[in-house]
């Protein structure tokens, strides 16, 4: 059927389509999240996806696998053939100064992206391989398939972009005890997080509900878990920490003690105040240190062996410790009573001893905010304090001369369905610290998933579409802090998301959108 108002319809459909920008009234473009600095213009270029070609001088495994990720992601539909378009974009060369590809905190993540509106191709320049796979994404948030004339473009080119991240550290917590999550889940929210530009998976691998880690010094550890398959080997952990560093994602592991700690006692009911009272981990035990050396000799390893975490972080958690087990085990009162400690001064000898064993292999230990709150300027220098009850907090340990992470849980915690996409966006963590010397020891932050209520069925619309809106907070300028200029971005980026296979939940209390970027 061809009726009048069908062709009208599409008339309309087209002229729209023209009009539309691919940014909002403000002038913002749709990437999230928004870049430091940007130019567009207003000629529209075009790709043709099969002559499309990445370049390189760089000979990188990482930016080999960005490229062939990218080009699936950008390229989804098929293109009308048979017609030129011009000016055609023919495809991006990447210029990379070094190819070490080190990721450890604080790398440089900076990218220029420069889509030229006469043709030819667009061009990435970066530090490191991290930085181009920054600017991939954002090439990818710009390319465009036009529906109406089935060919792929960019609209408002030239486009000139300088961008870099404000904080370094910008993460995701994913709790894998109290729900065990399946490897490719680990994977594909890993991918996820890549699209937002964060860049640290911090593994809460094991808790109180289970202990889903294997280890070979200590093998009946994994006896903690709800069952045989809902466990984490050895090579499963490394093909997820090779995995995220193929998108430039830091893998920090948890091991959350002396509380949140009572699946250890399964295995090695010694390193436990008593059968019926398991947490904290007795602290007067030797054999509690050596599980937890031995742990430490797999994940941070030792002089010859790199251990499976890489990472310069470790996190000993640290967070509710409730001494009441201590005070109700003989055994452990003696030993407090031949030490001359109150149960604070157990609890910091716990703290500080795994410290030790971590600084030893050359790891910065990371700790929950109770631990500065009980010992404050006593702890290590190297330590790194993660705040999560109060975000006053955060202002205190940098004027100590700590460095801090930032989880408010009021506004930074995913598995609290109520707290809004708004909230996570206005989230500052310079709030209330304005010397610049203090500001550089707030590393930047992380939104938690903890898993009591969420596993692999409800992870991925948990976790987004806001912890979109925590990751700009967290990589744009502090003065990008509009919610409504973000609403339709975020908007924009949920469905971009779900178009790349990421089932993210509706963005709540939003305007819809009437069209297309
Ligand atoms: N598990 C661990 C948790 C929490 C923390 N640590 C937690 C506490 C309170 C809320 C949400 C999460 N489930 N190990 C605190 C850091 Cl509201």
């Amino acid at each position: 059927m061809r009726s009048a108002s069908a062709v009208a319809l599409l008339v309309a459909a087209v002229v729209a389509l023209a009009a539309l920008p691919s940014a909002d009234a403000a002038g913002q473009p749709y990437i999230v999240p928004l870049p430091r600095r940007w130019q567009y213009g207003n000629s529209t270029v075009y790709i043709d996806s099969q002559s499309f070609a990445f370049t390189t001088k760089t000979q990188s495994f990482i930016l080999g696998e960005g490229f062939n990720r990218y080009r699936s992601i950008i390229f989804q539909h098929a293109e009308a053939r048979g017609k030129t378009w011009a000016p055609l974009i023919t495809g991006l060369d990447v210029t990379v100064e070094s190819n070490d590809d080190t990721l450890q905190y604080g790398i440089d993540e900076s990218y220029e992206l420069i889509i030229p509106a006469q043709g030819g191709p667009a061009i990435l320049r970066s530090r490191n391989v991290y930085g181009a796979l920054r600017g991939l994404e954002t090439f990818s948030q710009i390319v465009m398939f036009n529906p109406v004339d089935h060919v792929y473009e960019v609209a408002h080119a030239p486009w000139n972009i300088e961008d870099a991240p404000r904080f370094s550290h910008r993460g995701l917590l994913v709790d894998t005890s109290r729900h065990f999550e399946p490897v490719p889940t680990l994977k594909a929210v890993i991918e996820s997080m890549s699209f937002a530009k964060l860049n640290v998976f911090h593994w809460h691998i094991v808790d109180t509900q289970s202990f889903p880690f294997e280890s070979r010094t200590y093998p009946d550890l994994w006896d903690g878990t709800f069952s045989l398959n809902e466990r984490y080997t050895q090579e499963d952990v490394m093909e997820i920490v090779e995995y995220a560093k193929l998108f430039g994602i830091r893998v920090m592991p948890e091991f959350d003690g002396p509380g949140h700690a009572a699946s250890w006692c399964t295995g090695y009911p010694g390193i436990c105040p008593s059968p019926s009272c398991l947490e904290p981990l007795d602290p007067s035990s030797p054999l509690t240190f050596q599980v937890i050396d031995g742990l430490l000799s797999e994940t941070s390893g030792n002089s010859r062996y790199a251990g499976l975490f890489p990472d310069d972080m470790i996190h000993f958690g640290g967070d509710e410790v409730d001494p009441t087990c201590w005070t109700q085990t003989p055994r452990i009162v003696n030993w407090m009573n031949s030490k001359n400690y109150t149960t604070d001064d157990a609890y910091m000898y716990f703290i500080e001893t795994v410290h030790s064993m971590a600084i030893k292999r050359g790891r910065n230990p990371v700790n929950w905010e109770e631990v500065f709150l009980h010992f404050g300027s006593s702890l290590d220098n190297d330590t790194i304090v993660h705040i999560w009850l109060n975000h006053d907090t955060l202002a205190q340990v940098v004027a100590a001369g700590y460095r801090g992470i930032l989880s408010n849980q009021d506004v930074w915690y995913l598995d609290h369905l109520g707290t809004t996409w708004q909230q996570f966006y206005l989230n500052e963590p310079h709030e209330g610290i304005d010397d610049p010397n203090q500001q550089k020891l707030v590393l930047g932050g992380e939104v938690c998933m903890w898993g009591e209520t969420v596993d692999t069925s409800d992870i991925f619309n948990t976790v987004w579409p806001r912890a979109a809106a925590a990751a700009e907070r967290l990589w744009s300028d502090r003065q990008v802090n509009s919610t409504n200029l973000f609403e339709p971005r975020l908007l924009n980026f949920r469905c971009l998301l779900n178009l790349r296979g990421v089932p993210a939940a509706p963005v709540e209390n939003a305007q819809a959108r009437t069209g297309p970027p």
